[in-house]
């Protein structure tokens, strides 16, 4: 259980059932201690979660306010969101979580002086940015409703940040790829769903047409980007909320063929569906260069390096009959 920090040092994560929240729990825990960390998403975790846990709705400006002076929180990564493709089927839940959700808690951050993560998206840009190495600063007409909320969660946490000093610091994330819990209602999905399907059944049916060309990123290099620009020098960050990080981009074929040297008798199809117009929409790579320069941003793991890993702990996880 979490102890009552009276200093302030205590860690929440919001949308820690999440893909990406199911890894950076814990992660945070190897770093700050499983006392100091706790987890919130709306839902119950499973029955055998067996730390720190608050089943809360992030529009419930009360609850939280009661969380983060109860636990004595300092930093929050804050990851709960509808994505791109959930965000199209319902655009106006997306609006209520990720935008009126960002500002309760920007407000909380301002009134208690919180180190805030707020996790932006390649979904920022639209159609009419440079979709070959998009610039850090570049034109951002998103043509989704998730896109349009990364927009204003860039601009709401950079106003915070600059009217009322909150620290405030987030990172345009690409397609996450990870082995623990699958992603939820993203249009990037497929590059995880891809690597079970071709364990399980050697086949996968892909909703992108094969030569889309999408930025993304394996988890570790995920997790670092959090903890890196979350550690970084305040005084050399010229940017706050919205930098362009990248590690790889492939395209379903490209990643097909690579999993082909591994399962080489694993069958890929396409049929794309609405997520494909999402796609489209996007860059298909990113220039990183003033994260690398601001907070010294260096991903791992390529396409080979990841591929393989993926693999390797699903393979091993098929073994025993639990993937
Ligand atoms: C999505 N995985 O597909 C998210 C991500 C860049 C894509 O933001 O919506």
């Amino acid at each position: 259980m979490i102890i009552m920090n009276a200093d302030k040092d205590g860690v929440l994560v919001t949308g820690a059932l999440g893909q990406i929240g199911s890894e950076l729990t814990p992660y945070l825990k190897e770093i700050h201690g499983k006392e100091k960390v706790l987890a919130t998403d709306i839902k119950s975790p499973e029955p055998d979660y067996d730390d720190a846990y608050e089943a809360v709705n992030i529009l419930d400006k009360e609850r939280m306010e009661k969380i983060v002076s109860e636990y004595g929180i300092g930093t929050v990564y804050h990851l709960a969101a509808i994505l791109s493709a959930n965000g199209e089927k319902n655009p106006d839940l997306a609006w209520k979580v990720n935008v009126d959700g960002l500002h309760i808690l920007l407000d909380i951050a301002k009134k208690t002086e919180l180190k805030i993560f707020v996790p932006s998206s390649i979904a920022a840009f639209g159609p009419e940015t440079p979709r070959q190495m998009t610039p850090q600063d570049t034109v951002m007409k998103p043509t989704t409703m998730y896109g349009i909320t990364k927009v204003v969660g860039e601009l709401l946490g950079s106003y915070y940040h600059e009217k009322f000093g909150v620290d405030v610091r987030g990172v345009r994330f690409p397609g996450i790829i990870s082995n623990v819990a699958l992603p939820g209602g993203g249009t990037t999905d497929y590059a995880v769903e891809m690597f079970y399907e071709a364990i399980k059944k050697k086949r996968y049916v892909c909703f992108l047409r094969d030569d889309t060309v999408l930025p993304m990123m394996y988890m570790p290099d995920c997790l670092k980007a959090f903890t890196r620009l979350m550690d970084a020098d305040p005084s050399r960050l010229k940017h706050r909320c919205d930098f362009n990080v990248s590690a790889m981009s492939f395209s379903p074929k490209t990643l097909a063929e690579e999993i082909k040297k591994h399962i080489p008798e694993f069958v890929i199809e396409y049929k794309p569906d609405f997520r494909q117009a999402i796609a489209d929409s996007w860059p298909e790579s990113i220039d990183d260069s003033v994260a690398r320069e601001e907070w010294g941003w260096e991903p791992d793991y390529d396409l080979k390096a990841m591929v393989s890993d993926m693999l390797k702990v699903l393979g091993e996880r098929h073994e025993k009959g639990i993937l």
